[in-house]
Protein backbone atom coordinates (compact mmCIF):
# COMPACT_ATOMS: atom_id res chain seq x y z
CA UNK A 1 0.00 0.00 0.00
CA UNK A 2 0.99 3.52 -0.55
CA UNK A 3 0.00 5.23 2.70
CA UNK A 4 -0.16 8.92 3.62
CA UNK A 5 0.18 9.36 7.61
CA UNK A 6 -0.97 12.85 8.31
CA UNK A 7 0.19 14.13 11.80
CA UNK A 8 3.85 11.58 11.33
CA UNK A 9 5.42 13.52 14.27
CA UNK A 10 2.89 12.81 16.73
CA UNK A 11 2.30 10.60 19.68
CA UNK A 12 1.11 8.04 17.32
CA UNK A 13 1.65 8.84 13.82
CA UNK A 14 5.26 8.45 14.43
CA UNK A 15 4.83 4.51 15.34
CA UNK A 16 2.41 4.38 12.60
CA UNK A 17 5.36 5.39 10.53
CA UNK A 18 7.25 2.73 11.21
CA UNK A 19 4.43 0.04 11.55
CA UNK A 20 3.88 0.05 8.08
CA UNK A 21 7.46 0.67 6.69
CA UNK A 22 8.68 -2.26 8.64
CA UNK A 23 6.22 -4.20 6.63
CA UNK A 24 6.96 -3.46 3.16
CA UNK A 25 4.69 -0.24 2.48
CA UNK A 26 5.52 2.91 0.59
CA UNK A 27 4.97 5.99 3.73
CA UNK A 28 4.56 9.26 3.20
CA UNK A 29 4.81 11.27 6.34
CA UNK A 30 3.42 14.99 6.89
CA UNK A 31 3.36 17.10 9.91
CA UNK A 32 3.27 20.72 10.52
CA UNK A 33 5.11 20.09 13.70
CA UNK A 34 2.11 21.57 15.60
CA UNK A 35 2.77 19.61 19.07
CA UNK A 36 6.35 20.14 19.49
CA UNK A 37 5.88 23.93 18.83
CA UNK A 38 2.62 23.94 21.55
CA UNK A 39 4.70 22.06 24.11
CA UNK A 40 7.47 24.78 23.87
CA UNK A 41 5.40 27.49 23.92
CA UNK A 42 3.02 25.84 27.00
CA UNK A 43 6.37 24.93 29.02
CA UNK A 44 5.48 21.12 28.47
CA UNK A 45 8.30 19.86 26.48
CA UNK A 46 8.31 15.72 25.95
CA UNK A 47 10.03 13.35 28.39
CA UNK A 48 13.09 12.91 26.48
CA UNK A 49 13.65 14.79 23.37
CA UNK A 50 13.17 13.20 20.16
CA UNK A 51 14.79 14.13 16.62
CA UNK A 52 12.43 15.71 13.95
CA UNK A 53 10.19 13.96 11.34
CA UNK A 54 13.20 14.82 8.79
CA UNK A 55 15.60 13.22 11.02
CA UNK A 56 13.41 10.75 12.37
CA UNK A 57 13.03 9.62 9.08
CA UNK A 58 16.78 9.67 7.86
CA UNK A 59 17.60 7.29 10.87
CA UNK A 60 14.82 4.54 9.86
CA UNK A 61 16.23 4.74 6.47
CA UNK A 62 20.09 3.99 8.07
CA UNK A 63 18.95 1.56 10.75
CA UNK A 64 16.49 -0.25 8.34
CA UNK A 65 16.87 0.45 4.71
CA UNK A 66 13.41 1.31 4.46
CA UNK A 67 12.30 5.12 2.75
CA UNK A 68 9.57 7.41 4.81
CA UNK A 69 9.32 10.56 2.86
CA UNK A 70 8.56 13.78 4.86
CA UNK A 71 6.82 16.72 4.06
CA UNK A 72 6.74 19.82 6.34
CA UNK A 73 3.73 22.05 6.34
CA UNK A 74 0.34 22.38 7.22
CA UNK A 75 -2.77 20.28 5.65
CA UNK A 76 -5.53 23.25 6.62
CA UNK A 77 -3.52 25.01 3.39
CA UNK A 78 -5.30 22.84 0.45
CA UNK A 79 -2.62 23.67 -2.40
CA UNK A 80 0.23 22.17 0.09
CA UNK A 81 -2.19 19.09 0.65
CA UNK A 82 -3.23 18.46 -3.02
CA UNK A 83 0.31 18.55 -4.42
CA UNK A 84 1.32 15.60 -2.31
CA UNK A 85 -1.54 13.50 -3.11
CA UNK A 86 -0.66 14.40 -6.30
CA UNK A 87 2.87 13.61 -6.62
CA UNK A 88 1.78 10.15 -4.41
CA UNK A 89 -1.64 9.09 -5.10
CA UNK A 90 -1.76 7.17 -1.82
CA UNK A 91 -4.35 4.02 -1.55
CA UNK A 92 -4.64 5.16 2.02
CA UNK A 93 -4.55 8.05 4.15
CA UNK A 94 -4.39 8.52 7.87
CA UNK A 95 -5.69 11.27 8.98
CA UNK A 96 -3.91 12.23 12.57
CA UNK A 97 -3.28 15.25 12.17
CA UNK A 98 -5.51 17.08 14.83
CA UNK A 99 -5.19 19.19 17.92
CA UNK A 100 -5.93 15.92 19.72
CA UNK A 101 -5.90 17.68 23.31
CA UNK A 102 -9.32 18.70 25.57
CA UNK A 103 -7.37 20.64 27.73
CA UNK A 104 -5.83 22.81 24.79
CA UNK A 105 -9.67 23.34 23.26
CA UNK A 106 -10.62 24.51 26.60
CA UNK A 107 -7.57 26.89 27.56
CA UNK A 108 -9.53 30.35 25.96
CA UNK A 109 -10.72 31.55 22.96
CA UNK A 110 -8.04 31.76 20.79
CA UNK A 111 -6.96 28.01 21.17
CA UNK A 112 -10.49 26.63 20.85
CA UNK A 113 -10.91 28.84 17.74
CA UNK A 114 -7.51 27.09 16.32
CA UNK A 115 -9.22 23.60 17.44
CA UNK A 116 -12.39 23.88 15.12
CA UNK A 117 -10.36 25.97 12.20
CA UNK A 118 -7.77 23.04 12.53
CA UNK A 119 -9.47 20.19 12.67
CA UNK A 120 -12.35 20.61 10.53
CA UNK A 121 -10.74 22.62 7.54
CA UNK A 122 -8.26 19.65 8.03
CA UNK A 123 -10.54 16.74 7.24
CA UNK A 124 -12.47 18.97 4.58
CA UNK A 125 -9.06 19.28 2.50
CA UNK A 126 -8.73 15.14 2.79
CA UNK A 127 -12.48 14.21 1.92
CA UNK A 128 -11.11 17.20 -1.49
CA UNK A 129 -7.91 15.65 -2.13
CA UNK A 130 -9.45 12.29 -1.77
CA UNK A 131 -12.31 12.88 -4.38
CA UNK A 132 -10.04 14.95 -7.07
CA UNK A 133 -7.15 12.94 -6.96
CA UNK A 134 -8.31 9.67 -6.11
CA UNK A 135 -11.95 8.76 -5.23
CA UNK A 136 -10.73 5.06 -4.41
CA UNK A 137 -8.69 6.28 -1.81
CA UNK A 138 -9.62 4.78 1.78
CA UNK A 139 -9.27 7.71 4.52
CA UNK A 140 -8.90 6.06 8.06
CA UNK A 141 -9.37 8.99 10.46
CA UNK A 142 -8.50 8.66 14.21
CA UNK A 143 -12.12 9.89 16.22
CA UNK A 144 -12.82 9.27 19.72
CA UNK A 145 -14.76 7.58 22.26
CA UNK A 146 -15.09 10.85 23.84
CA UNK A 147 -18.11 11.41 20.85
CA UNK A 148 -19.95 9.34 22.63
CA UNK A 149 -19.80 10.52 25.70
CA UNK A 150 -20.88 8.57 29.09
CA UNK A 151 -24.80 8.07 28.15
CA UNK A 152 -26.74 5.45 30.15
CA UNK A 153 -27.38 2.95 27.09
CA UNK A 154 -25.07 0.63 26.38
CA UNK A 155 -22.49 2.13 23.21
CA UNK A 156 -22.67 0.05 19.83
CA UNK A 157 -20.14 0.28 17.35
CA UNK A 158 -20.81 3.98 15.20
CA UNK A 159 -24.47 3.11 14.51
CA UNK A 160 -28.17 2.04 16.24
CA UNK A 161 -30.73 0.82 15.29
CA UNK A 162 -33.98 3.04 16.12
CA UNK A 163 -37.34 1.93 16.23
CA UNK A 164 -40.04 5.49 16.12
CA UNK A 165 -43.59 5.21 15.78
CA UNK A 166 -43.53 1.51 14.21
CA UNK A 167 -41.01 2.35 12.09
CA UNK A 168 -37.27 1.47 11.87
CA UNK A 169 -33.73 3.10 10.24
CA UNK A 170 -29.97 3.32 11.20
CA UNK A 171 -28.19 6.74 12.78
CA UNK A 172 -24.83 7.33 13.87
CA UNK A 173 -24.98 6.34 17.59
CA UNK A 174 -26.12 9.98 19.59
CA UNK A 175 -23.16 11.80 20.62
CA UNK A 176 -22.58 13.91 23.64
CA UNK A 177 -18.93 15.42 23.81
CA UNK A 178 -17.53 16.92 27.04
CA UNK A 179 -15.00 19.18 25.63
CA UNK A 180 -14.71 21.46 22.51
CA UNK A 181 -11.99 19.16 21.19
CA UNK A 182 -14.16 15.96 21.51
CA UNK A 183 -17.02 18.32 19.75
CA UNK A 184 -14.54 18.73 16.93
CA UNK A 185 -14.45 14.87 16.30
CA UNK A 186 -17.86 14.61 16.59
CA UNK A 187 -17.96 17.23 13.89
CA UNK A 188 -15.44 15.77 11.38
CA UNK A 189 -17.27 12.35 11.71
CA UNK A 190 -20.22 14.25 10.42
CA UNK A 191 -18.43 16.34 7.89
CA UNK A 192 -16.88 12.85 5.84
CA UNK A 193 -20.70 10.90 6.81
CA UNK A 194 -21.77 13.74 4.60
CA UNK A 195 -19.07 13.11 1.77
CA UNK A 196 -19.63 9.34 2.12
CA UNK A 197 -23.06 9.99 1.33
CA UNK A 198 -22.35 12.46 -1.59
CA UNK A 199 -19.28 11.60 -3.06
CA UNK A 200 -19.08 7.66 -2.23
CA UNK A 201 -16.06 8.31 -0.38
CA UNK A 202 -14.57 4.79 1.52
CA UNK A 203 -13.78 6.19 5.43
CA UNK A 204 -12.93 4.22 8.60
CA UNK A 205 -13.67 6.38 11.44
CA UNK A 206 -12.07 4.56 14.54
CA UNK A 207 -13.15 5.64 17.98
CA UNK A 208 -10.21 5.48 20.00
CA UNK A 209 -9.78 5.70 24.12
CA UNK A 210 -6.98 7.24 25.75
CA UNK A 211 -3.90 4.97 24.82
CA UNK A 212 -0.94 4.64 27.09
CA UNK A 213 2.60 3.04 26.18
CA UNK A 214 6.13 4.33 25.19
CA UNK A 215 7.67 1.72 23.28
CA UNK A 216 6.57 -0.40 20.16
CA UNK A 217 8.34 -2.97 18.09
CA UNK A 218 9.94 -0.99 15.82
CA UNK A 219 11.27 1.79 18.14
CA UNK A 220 12.45 -1.02 20.70
CA UNK A 221 15.74 -1.65 19.98
CA UNK A 222 17.38 2.38 19.15
CA UNK A 223 15.88 5.01 21.55
CA UNK A 224 16.02 7.59 18.67
CA UNK A 225 12.97 6.19 16.99
CA UNK A 226 11.14 6.77 20.11
CA UNK A 227 7.90 8.19 20.27
CA UNK A 228 6.97 12.10 21.13
CA UNK A 229 6.04 11.61 24.64
CA UNK A 230 4.07 13.84 26.67
CA UNK A 231 3.25 13.60 30.33
CA UNK A 232 1.44 17.23 31.12
CA UNK A 233 -1.81 18.01 31.70
CA UNK A 234 -2.32 19.24 28.21
CA UNK A 235 -1.23 16.84 25.75
CA UNK A 236 -0.19 13.26 28.46
CA UNK A 237 -2.74 11.13 28.90
CA UNK A 238 -4.22 9.58 32.22
CA UNK A 239 -2.23 6.34 32.48
CA UNK A 240 1.19 7.83 31.34
CA UNK A 241 0.68 10.82 33.50
CA UNK A 242 0.11 8.56 36.72
CA UNK A 243 3.51 6.66 35.77
CA UNK A 244 5.35 10.01 35.57
CA UNK A 245 3.95 11.06 38.71
CA UNK A 246 4.97 7.99 40.53
CA UNK A 247 8.22 7.81 39.29
CA UNK A 248 8.94 11.74 40.38
CA UNK A 249 7.40 11.65 43.86
CA UNK A 250 3.95 13.68 42.70
CA UNK A 251 0.97 12.56 43.82
CA UNK A 252 -1.07 10.71 41.16
CA UNK A 253 -3.25 13.85 40.05
CA UNK A 254 -7.19 12.22 40.07
CA UNK A 255 -9.78 14.13 38.88
CA UNK A 256 -12.63 14.54 41.31
CA UNK A 257 -14.13 11.20 42.60
CA UNK A 258 -12.06 9.13 39.98
CA UNK A 259 -15.03 6.76 38.91
CA UNK A 260 -14.99 8.20 35.75
CA UNK A 261 -14.96 5.20 33.34
CA UNK A 262 -12.67 4.93 29.95
CA UNK A 263 -11.77 2.99 26.99
CA UNK A 264 -8.48 2.43 26.87
CA UNK A 265 -5.57 0.91 24.77
CA UNK A 266 -1.62 0.13 24.61
CA UNK A 267 -0.08 1.78 21.93
CA UNK A 268 1.47 -1.30 20.20
CA UNK A 269 -2.58 -1.59 19.65
CA UNK A 270 -3.43 1.48 18.08
CA UNK A 271 -0.56 0.29 15.44
CA UNK A 272 -2.26 -3.05 14.74
CA UNK A 273 -5.94 -1.29 14.66
CA UNK A 274 -4.82 0.99 12.28
CA UNK A 275 -3.06 -1.23 10.19
CA UNK A 276 -5.83 -4.09 10.37
CA UNK A 277 -8.61 -1.31 8.96
CA UNK A 278 -5.78 -0.31 6.36
CA UNK A 279 -5.64 -3.73 5.26
CA UNK A 280 -9.46 -4.29 5.00
CA UNK A 281 -11.29 -1.52 2.95
CA UNK A 282 -14.81 -0.58 3.39
CA UNK A 283 -17.02 -0.40 0.03
CA UNK A 284 -17.40 3.49 -1.79
CA UNK A 285 -20.02 4.89 -0.23
CA UNK A 286 -19.65 3.07 3.18
CA UNK A 287 -18.83 4.94 6.33
CA UNK A 288 -17.20 2.50 8.18
CA UNK A 289 -16.97 2.86 12.64
CA UNK A 290 -14.70 0.35 14.96
CA UNK A 291 -14.65 1.26 18.32
CA UNK A 292 -10.71 1.36 19.13
CA UNK A 293 -10.47 -0.05 22.67
CA UNK A 294 -9.61 -2.91 24.35
CA UNK A 295 -10.50 -3.15 28.21
CA UNK A 296 -12.47 -0.45 30.32
CA UNK A 297 -10.55 1.15 33.87
CA UNK A 298 -12.10 3.78 36.23
CA UNK A 299 -9.38 6.17 36.76
CA UNK A 300 -9.35 5.41 40.68
CA UNK A 301 -8.66 1.64 39.28
CA UNK A 302 -6.04 3.11 37.11
CA UNK A 303 -4.21 4.62 39.87
CA UNK A 304 -4.50 1.48 42.26
CA UNK A 305 -2.20 -0.11 39.55
CA UNK A 306 0.24 2.70 39.20
CA UNK A 307 0.02 2.61 42.97
CA UNK A 308 0.81 -1.49 43.74
CA UNK A 309 3.41 -1.90 40.73
CA UNK A 310 5.26 1.59 41.70
CA UNK A 311 5.71 -0.04 45.41
CA UNK A 312 6.61 -2.99 44.35
CA UNK A 313 9.44 -1.31 42.33
CA UNK A 314 10.39 0.72 45.52
CA UNK A 315 8.58 4.17 44.98
CA UNK A 316 6.01 5.49 47.21
CA UNK A 317 3.66 6.26 45.59
CA UNK A 318 0.55 8.99 46.72
CA UNK A 319 -3.24 9.56 45.41
CA UNK A 320 -4.43 13.31 45.28
CA UNK A 321 -8.36 13.28 44.51
CA UNK A 322 -8.29 17.12 43.41
CA UNK A 323 -11.03 19.15 42.53
CA UNK A 324 -12.07 18.26 39.04
CA UNK A 325 -10.98 20.59 36.90
CA UNK A 326 -13.26 19.22 33.84
CA UNK A 327 -16.91 18.94 33.55
CA UNK A 328 -17.91 15.34 33.21
CA UNK A 329 -19.88 12.98 34.72
CA UNK A 330 -18.14 11.25 37.68
CA UNK A 331 -20.35 8.26 38.36
CA UNK A 332 -21.93 6.66 35.34
CA UNK A 333 -22.87 3.59 32.98
CA UNK A 334 -20.49 2.48 30.98
CA UNK A 335 -20.64 -0.37 28.64
CA UNK A 336 -19.11 0.41 25.10
CA UNK A 337 -19.03 -2.67 22.41
CA UNK A 338 -15.75 -3.54 20.73
CA UNK A 339 -15.61 -6.40 19.06
CA UNK A 340 -14.89 -5.25 15.04
CA UNK A 341 -11.74 -5.07 15.13
CA UNK A 342 -10.95 -8.29 16.96
CA UNK A 343 -13.31 -9.61 14.77
CA UNK A 344 -10.57 -8.37 12.18
CA UNK A 345 -7.53 -10.10 13.99
CA UNK A 346 -6.58 -7.77 16.65
CA UNK A 347 -4.43 -9.40 18.95
CA UNK A 348 -4.79 -7.37 22.33
CA UNK A 349 -1.92 -6.47 25.00
CA UNK A 350 -3.92 -6.13 28.28
CA UNK A 351 -2.30 -3.33 30.60
CA UNK A 352 -0.80 -6.32 32.68
CA UNK A 353 1.85 -5.41 35.79
CA UNK A 354 5.07 -6.22 33.36
CA UNK A 355 3.37 -3.78 30.96
CA UNK A 356 3.17 -0.88 33.97
CA UNK A 357 7.04 -2.17 35.19
CA UNK A 358 8.56 -1.62 31.92
CA UNK A 359 6.72 1.64 31.57
CA UNK A 360 8.28 2.79 34.55
CA UNK A 361 11.73 1.27 33.54
CA UNK A 362 12.00 3.68 31.08
CA UNK A 363 10.20 7.07 32.50
CA UNK A 364 12.77 6.06 35.32
CA UNK A 365 15.43 6.31 32.81
CA UNK A 366 14.54 10.03 32.00
CA UNK A 367 13.36 11.08 35.90
CA UNK A 368 15.86 14.06 35.67
CA UNK A 369 14.33 15.80 33.10
CA UNK A 370 10.48 15.54 34.32
CA UNK A 371 9.34 19.08 34.76
CA UNK A 372 7.12 19.53 38.09
CA UNK A 373 5.45 22.28 36.54
CA UNK A 374 3.84 20.91 33.99
CA UNK A 375 2.20 17.93 35.78
CA UNK A 376 -1.11 20.26 37.31
CA UNK A 377 -2.15 23.67 36.23
CA UNK A 378 -5.42 22.77 36.32
CA UNK A 379 -7.11 24.28 33.26
CA UNK A 380 -10.27 24.68 34.29
CA UNK A 381 -13.61 23.68 31.66
CA UNK A 382 -15.43 26.60 33.14
N1 LIG B 1 -7.90 12.30 34.38
C1 LIG B 1 -7.57 12.34 35.71
N2 LIG B 1 -6.36 12.84 36.07
C2 LIG B 1 -5.46 13.31 35.14
C3 LIG B 1 -5.81 13.27 33.78
C4 LIG B 1 -7.04 12.77 33.43
O1 LIG B 1 -8.34 11.91 36.58
O2 LIG B 1 -4.38 13.74 35.56
C5 LIG B 1 -9.20 11.74 33.96
C6 LIG B 1 -10.02 12.69 33.11
O3 LIG B 1 -10.79 13.55 33.90
C7 LIG B 1 -10.83 11.70 32.27
C8 LIG B 1 -9.90 10.50 32.12
O4 LIG B 1 -8.93 10.62 33.14
O5 LIG B 1 -11.98 11.30 32.97
C9 LIG B 1 -9.20 10.42 30.78
O6 LIG B 1 -8.51 11.62 30.57
P1 LIG B 1 -7.32 11.77 29.49
O7 LIG B 1 -6.72 13.11 29.69
O8 LIG B 1 -6.43 10.57 29.54
O9 LIG B 1 -8.12 11.64 28.12
P2 LIG B 1 -8.97 12.69 27.28
O10 LIG B 1 -8.82 14.09 27.73
O11 LIG B 1 -10.35 12.16 27.18
O12 LIG B 1 -8.26 12.62 25.85
C10 LIG B 1 -7.41 11.54 25.44
C11 LIG B 1 -6.60 12.00 24.23
C12 LIG B 1 -7.55 12.32 23.08
C13 LIG B 1 -8.44 11.10 22.83
C14 LIG B 1 -9.15 10.67 24.09
C15 LIG B 1 -9.95 9.40 23.95
O13 LIG B 1 -5.83 13.15 24.56
O14 LIG B 1 -6.81 12.67 21.93
O15 LIG B 1 -9.37 11.40 21.83
O16 LIG B 1 -8.18 10.42 25.11
S1 LIG B 1 -11.42 9.42 24.91
O17 LIG B 1 -11.12 9.81 26.28
O18 LIG B 1 -12.02 8.09 24.88
O19 LIG B 1 -12.30 10.40 24.31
Amino acid sequence: MRVLVLGADGYLGWPTCLYFSQRGHEVIGVDNYFRRLASIALDCEPLFPVPNLVQRAQLWEELSGRKIITYIGDITDYPFLLGIFRQHEPDVVIHYAEQPSAPYSMLDRDRAAFTIQNNLLSTLNIAYAVKEVNPQCHIIKLGTMGEYGTPNIDIEEGWLEIEHKGRRDKFLFPRQASSLYHTTKIQDTDLLWFYVRTWGLRVTDLMQGPVYGIVTEESASDERLRTFFNYDEIFGTVLNRFIVQAVVGHPLTVYGQGKQIRGYLNIQDTMQCVYLAASHSPERGELRIFNQVTETFSVNELAAKVVAVGQSLGYQVQVQQLPNPRVEKEEHYYNPTYTGLLALGLQPHYLTDEVLRDMFQVVAQHRANINRRAIFRGVQWK
